[in-house]
């Protein structure tokens, strides 16, 4: 397959929006939505123009915050009119740099349509405006009709249902009720020439015609802009048991996460089957606050969750699983919480490690698909992406990068707690849906100066001597290491298994890659339907695909 930039340099077919500022928008989009929807200052735009992991995102044209699907629509139109491009926004939690805008572009916040506007219960179906919160929703789904979002992640109390959507976004309960592409049944959605299209659907089946909402799904808002969902809503299990384990090798991870997931294991009470290498929890422990319930560090941490109508047989099913892991020597010991507290704390362990990534300083993030046997162990990608990083990093970058055990090296750069410091590669992420977060960590010395006394010297003092100016060099020599050869790798080690994007999406920081996973029939069709739907390439140009110059 080709990479992105050769196959847009060839094909040329969509073109670059102005965005220069013309004259007189502004002053219409205060009469189309009143002054107060309309920002147009520094201060009360930096929140909306700055990504949640602070390294995308410009000065906008002004950020307009629409009420209704009308507004929407009119804003559309106008800057239709005058050709400014739009970049629409949910809950600005997008990891892919896709939901702020570049100078002079208008930054639409679904901020103030956060309506439910029905919930059938007949179908069970939620009719919820896009800017709705997921965490909010979710409890308000819970609380008055006992049925839940069959979405979760760490993100929840600030990402939204049109950001999720847009995004497809996966979390922990892909492994139990699939993709949004298995609850969305109908979006509305406002196209770029400010037409309405109204697909909010209750009936279950609808086989009228192309599935069109579907493209929605994971678009990241460059087909249209979402401003309702209609999603399908299970029964909120009633219970749930929550179990971590620690595994001396990967191969024993494996094993177990065939287990979980066969018919003698957790079976229809799946509900999240996640790992963590030993660098992921030392890293949560370290910067996210959170507390290790296993008594000692083992290479790889799984957590399960197993969640029922009733009690007994989500929790049977767990301790089956868990007992007989460790009697197959597949876990060495394990942790079954006993209390709504301790079922908190081990989801505490998994879900602080991205915070905690940017607490520890610069980052690059990867976030693909990949066969279970090339995720992480010897074969692994983890261990490859570390080894490449020895090999062209100065010596002593990496931490502990002299040890021969690269395996090892997945707690390496900690001494009984304390950060010695260094660049480290760590993996976690939806094992149960082979779906591998690897990041790589760059310590900043401007974070490590926010850390309790003394700590700062622990982080730059043990395996690595830098000095400030190679610490801002890091990050760039850090990202042109792995870049693009992490996706390259996955691709070719991974086949029909891999995908270099499996969650996030591609928004700008995988624009260079994202053609690896892309074929080149698929790609053109990309490219017929965006030219299609946004013939002048006004929502968010050179997201997802890149604009041709
Ligand atoms: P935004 O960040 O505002 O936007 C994301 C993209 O969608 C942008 O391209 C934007 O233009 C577009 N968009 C937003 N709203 C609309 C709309 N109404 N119509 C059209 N386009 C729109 N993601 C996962 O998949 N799984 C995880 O487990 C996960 N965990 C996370 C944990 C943390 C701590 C953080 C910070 C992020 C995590 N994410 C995860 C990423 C992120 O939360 C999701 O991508 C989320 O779905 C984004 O929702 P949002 O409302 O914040 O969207
Ligand atoms: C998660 O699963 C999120 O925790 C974020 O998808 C992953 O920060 C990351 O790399
Ligand atoms: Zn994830």
């Amino acid at each position: 397959m080709q990479s992105a930039r050769t196959l847009a340099r060839a094909r040329g077919s969509i073109s670059r929006a102005m965005s220069t500022s013309p004259s007189g928008l502004v002053p219409r989009l205060e009469q189309l939505l009143g002054r107060d929807a309309v920002l147009t200052q520094g201060d009360s735009m930096d929140k909306y123009c700055r990504d949640w992991l602070g390294q995308y995102g410009e000065r906008a044209l002004a950020v307009v915050r629409p009420n209704s699907t009308e507004q929407v629509a009119a804003v559309v139109r106008a800057c239709s009119e005058l050709k400014v491009p739009l970049v629409p926004q949910g809950g600005n939690t997008g990891l892919v740099g896709g939901s702020v805008p570049r100078s002079g572009e208008v930054l639409l916040s679904l901020e103030r349509m956060h309506s439910v506007r029905f919930f059938d219960q007949d179908s069970n179906v939620l009719v919820a405006e896009a800017g709705c919160r997921l965490q909010e929703t979710d409890e308000w789904l819970r609380r008055e009709h006992s049925r839940c979002i069959p979405l979760d992640l760490a993100a929840k109390g600030s990402c939204t249902l049109g950001g999720n959507v847009s995004t497809a976004a996966g979390g922990v309960h892909v492994v139990r009720w699939g993709g949004l592409h298995s609850s969305v049944l109908g979006v509305e959605a406002v196209l770029a020439d400010g037409t309405v299209v109204d697909g909010i659907r209750t009936a279950r089946k609808s086989n009228t015609g192309y599935h069109w909402s579907h493209l929605f799904v994971g678009a990241e808002g460059t087909l249209g802009i979402v401003t309702a969902v209609a999603l399908a809503v299970p029964p909120a299990p009633r219970n749930r048991a929550v179990a971590m384990v620690g595994c001396a090798d990967w191969e024993g991870v494996r094993r177990l996460v065939h287990r979980a997931l066969g018919p003698d294991g957790l079976a229809e009470t799946i509900s999240a089957l996640e790992y963590l290498d030993a660098g992921s929890v030392d890293m949560a422990v370290t910067w996210g606050g959170a507390r290790d319930p296993l008594d000692e560090r083992y290479p790889y941490t799984v957590l399960l969750e197993a969640a029922s109508a009733d009690l007994s047989s989500c929790s049977q099913r767990l301790e089956h699983v868990v007992q007989s892991a460790i009697v197959a020597e597949e876990a060495v010991t394990g942790v079954i919480a006993s209390s709504t507290q301790q079922e908190r704390e081990l989801w505490a362990v998994r879900e602080s490690v991205t915070l905690a990534l940017t607490k520890r300083g610069a980052g690059v993030k990867l976030d693909v698909s990949v066969p279970l046997s090339r995720m992480a162990g010897p074969e692994g990608a983890v261990v490859a992406a570390r080894r490449h990083l020895a090999n062209e990093l100065p010596p002593g970058w990496l931490s502990n990068a002299t040890s021969a055990d690269f395996e090892s090296l997945c707690g390496a750069g900690w001494n009984g707690g304390v950060d010695e410091g260094g660049v480290c590669v760590v993996g976690y992420g939806h094992v149960g849906d082979g779906n591998l977060h690897l990041n790589a960590s760059i310590p900043s010395l401007r974070k490590a100066r926010g850390m309790p006394e003394g700590r700062e010297d622990a982080l730059f003092a043990g395996a690595v001597a830098w000095t400030p100016p190679q610490l801002a060099d890091a990050h760039s020599r850090v990202g042109a290491a792995l870049l693009p050869w992490v996706p390259q790798w996955i691709t070719e080690h991974g086949g029909r298994g891999a995908s270099v994007s499996a969650e996030h999406g591609v928004g700008v920081s995988k624009l260079s890659y994202a053609g690896l996973s892309r074929g080149e029939g698929e790609e053109l069709l990309m490219r017929r339907l965006k030219a299609a739907l946004d013939p002048l390439n006004l929502l968010n140009p050179g997201r997802v695909m890149t604009s041709d110059h």
